[in-house]
């Protein structure tokens, strides 16, 4: 019969979404248990018609359980995610905790499932696998079919990220800062400490030495150790935008070998997880509310980049929902894969 499986932030963004995934896809678990904060523990959650109670997370919580599927943030994943593996769990991490250990594969099924092909379900050994950042994901998802073919050099990206990826606290936010502003009151600034309906801003994380913050560098290190490739150049610039869930992402590419647009798009709409959204005589493009709460990455504004006479290169845009394929379902594919 099916794994046991924990979600550890059952109650957050991410850990709702993760439930919606399991259920909709039948993910065949034999039972589930729902971890949160002391905050939330003896709250009933109904679920595919059962009543689960939340459980305050602790040491003993993974006992007899096969698939813990974290989202917690950082620092409980630092806690309790070796914890659970030493106590056989399989972790699939949500958080940057363990993203760039030597040995903890971080994958997207459809760019590397082959990273996590020593993984094996209840043969007594847990083991940490890691979510991608979910700017990586959809990133990636759009751009590692054309890479397969030409093989990018370079690639530099802008994004234009969601409310969600900071949490559910955020979208709250977004929420009633859009309706202050639009009664002429003062926002409530919380979670981000400027007004953001009607605003963007540069990403909220912490900017280093070089001048990058660590959402950009997040995308230039992920991307080298999922393709396997330290010597790919990847540049970004990760930027706030007052949009509920789904992230967009203005992408630039060389590629070394010779790759156009017609078969740039031919092989995006033959790739998993994809789809093509590209009707020049419409202006009818990717956006982020017509991708969010779906699967798929959508990707468009397909075309060569004038700047690169002489070399291969090429424009996209992409569109993914946030908490979905850049969290929760990528997450579920990869316990999927598992089985
Ligand atoms: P809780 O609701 O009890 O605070 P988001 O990313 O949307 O903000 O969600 C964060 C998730 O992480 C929530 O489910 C939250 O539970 C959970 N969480 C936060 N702190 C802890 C903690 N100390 N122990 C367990 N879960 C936690
Ligand atoms: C954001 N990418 O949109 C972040 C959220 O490393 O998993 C997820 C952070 C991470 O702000």
């Amino acid at each position: 019969s099916g794994p046991t499986v924990a979600v550890v932030g059952a109650t957050g963004a991410v850990g709702v979404e993760l439930m919606n995934v399991l259920a909709g896809r039948d993910f065949p678990y034999r039972s589930l248990k729902l971890l949160a904060s002391r905050r939330s523990a003896g709250k009933h959650v109904l679920f595919e018609d059962h009543e689960y109670v939340i459980e305050e997370l602790n040491e003993e919580s993974f006992k007899d359980v096969d698939i813990a599927l974290f989202s917690a943030g950082g620092s409980i994943s630092k806690k309790f995610g070796p914890l659970a593996a030493e106590q056989g769990s399989i972790v699939i991490d949500n958080s940057s905790a363990f993203r760039m250990d030597d040995g903890v594969p971080l994958v997207i099924p459809e760019v590397n499932v082959d990273a996590m092909a020593h993984i094996k379900l209840r043969n007594k050994k847990g083991a940490l696998i890691a979510n991608p950042n979910c700017s990586t994901i959809i990133c990636l998802m759009a751009v590692t079919p054309l890479h397969r073919y030409a093989k990018v050099s370079r690639m530099v990206v802008s994004t234009y990220q969601a409310a969600s990826g900071a949490g559910a606290a955020a979208m709250a936010e977004l929420e009633l800062q859009t309706r202050e502003v639009l009664e002429g009151r003062k926002p409530t600034c919380n979670i981000f400490s400027r007004q953001y309906a009607f605003n963007l801003f540069s990403h909220n994380t912490s900017v280093k030495e070089n001048g990058y913050n660590e959402e950009e560098m997040k995308m230039v290190n992920e991307t080298k150790k999922i393709w396997n490739d330290p010597e790919v150049k990847v540049t970004a610039t990760c930027i706030r935008v007052p949009i509920m869930r789904a992230h967009s992402e203005s992408i630039n590419l060389q590629f070394q070998n010779p790759l156009n647009e017609n078969t740039a798009r031919e092989i995006l709409g033959k790739a998993d997880g994809v789809v093509v959204i590209d009707d020049r005589a419409a202006n009818n493009f990717p956006t982020p509310i017509e991708v969010s709460s779906k699967d798929a990455v959508a990707v468009g504004r397909i075309r060569q980049d004038i700047s690169q006479e002489g070399c291969y290169g090429l424009d996209l845009f992409a569109c993914g929902d946030q908490i979905r394929k850049g969290a929760a379902l990528n997450a579920v594919q990869i316990a999927e894969h598992l089985l």
